[in-house]
């Protein structure tokens, strides 16, 4: 390698970083958001609300600034489950000690549960919380944005708001922009090639997780879980064992299917996804065990990684 020549070593680029949480009601976008802003994906989506069940880092490093990004699992009402619990609370606890908040909502659909996300916003405006009003896309005449962004805007002293597609990825330069305007200088806290925090193990059990959430509907809802039971790396494939956990003996009939043919199906499209990932190829064996009450079990919940107030 040739010497580079020692620019400007008086005049080092002042970098920013900081921490930007995305929050809102279940499906308003907020996964769909981070993985577009990130250019990978980092964080499993589907049509069905709850789809996120922990925060997750995604990190967006450009020259001179990092964003880290935690997206968070949709904030929600009415549910008792511990499960239901910890999920609010790993999207509550992004609402301090972050740089920039995002508030999420659906350009089209203002429920009760955005009413509770809006309830739940800091008071005294030491962060600042940017409207996100995302899937414009589906919204032909954009001026009958304005009476639902002015009535917003009366409630909360939001410091911008920003229309966007996340799934479209309209107006997300604009959205970067605002976001770096508000983080302070400092040095990057990770590698600038790091995506997330989370572990491979964690993300191959994200995509088996995301299969399954795709490939039922709401046949079997969000009592299921995955957990990587084996993973070795040999000379040309990779073996990945893992088993997908749900409560009743009805659900695992639904999720293996007439002759296997569900769970088959689950199986490629989950392989298909964690070869990219890996870069490797892949063997992987799922199987469906039944473990009565796991969403509802303290000690259950932490042993698949719930914990995560801190
Ligand atoms: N039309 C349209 N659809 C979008 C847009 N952004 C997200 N979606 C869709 O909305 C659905 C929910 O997206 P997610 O990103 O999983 O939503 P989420 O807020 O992370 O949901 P939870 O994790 O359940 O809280 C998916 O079907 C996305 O494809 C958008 O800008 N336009
Ligand atoms: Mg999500």
């Amino acid at each position: 390698m040739t010497d580079t020549p020692s620019s400007q070593p008086d005049n080092p680029q002042t970098t920013r970083c900081g921490m930007v949480s995305i929050v809102g009601r279940p499906n308003v976008g907020k996964s769909t958001l981070m993985n577009h802003l990130i250019g990978q994906k980092v964080s499993i989506t589907s049509r069905k609300p709850q789809t996120t069940r922990h925060r997750i880092h995604g990190i967006l490093s450009r020259d001179n600034y990092q964003i880290v990004f935690a997206d968070t699992p949709g904030i929600h009402t009415g549910q008792e489950k511990a499960l239901n619990r910890a999920m609010n609370e790993a999207a509550v606890s992004t609402l301090f000690g972050v740089d920039v908040i995002c508030m999420m909502v659906d350009a089209m659909k203002w429920t009760p549960a955005d009413e509770h996300v809006l309830s739940l916003l800091p008071e005294g405006g030491d962060v600042p919380v940017l409207l996100i009003i995302n899937k414009v896309d589906n919204v032909d005449d954009k001026s009958a944005l304005l009476p639902h962004i002015q009535s917003l805007s009366e409630r909360y002293p939001f410091d911008a708001v920003i229309p966007v597609s996340a799934l479209r990825e309209q107006n997300l330069v604009e959205l970067e922009k605002a976001l770096v305007d508000r983080l302070q200088e400092g040095d990057f806290w990770y590698e600038e090639d790091q995506l997330t925090d989370r572990s491979l193990r964690f993300m191959v059990a994200e995509i088996i997780r995301e299969k399954v959430v795709r490939q039922l509907g709401q046949e079997v809802p969000h009592q299921v879980s995955v957990e990587v039971e084996l993973w070795e790396d040999g000379p040309r494939v990779t073996e990945i064992s893992a088993a997908i956990l749900v409560e009743r003996r009805g659900q695992k009939k639904i999720l293996i299917g007439d002759k296997g043919e569900r769970i088959k199906q689950i199986g490629i499209q989950a392989r298909e996804d964690i070869e990219r990932l890996i870069e490797r190829k892949v063997m992987l064996n799922l199987w469906v065990k039944i473990k009565a009450g796991w969403s509802d079990d303290a000690r259950a919940l932490r042993s698949l990684g719930y914990d995560e107030r801190n």
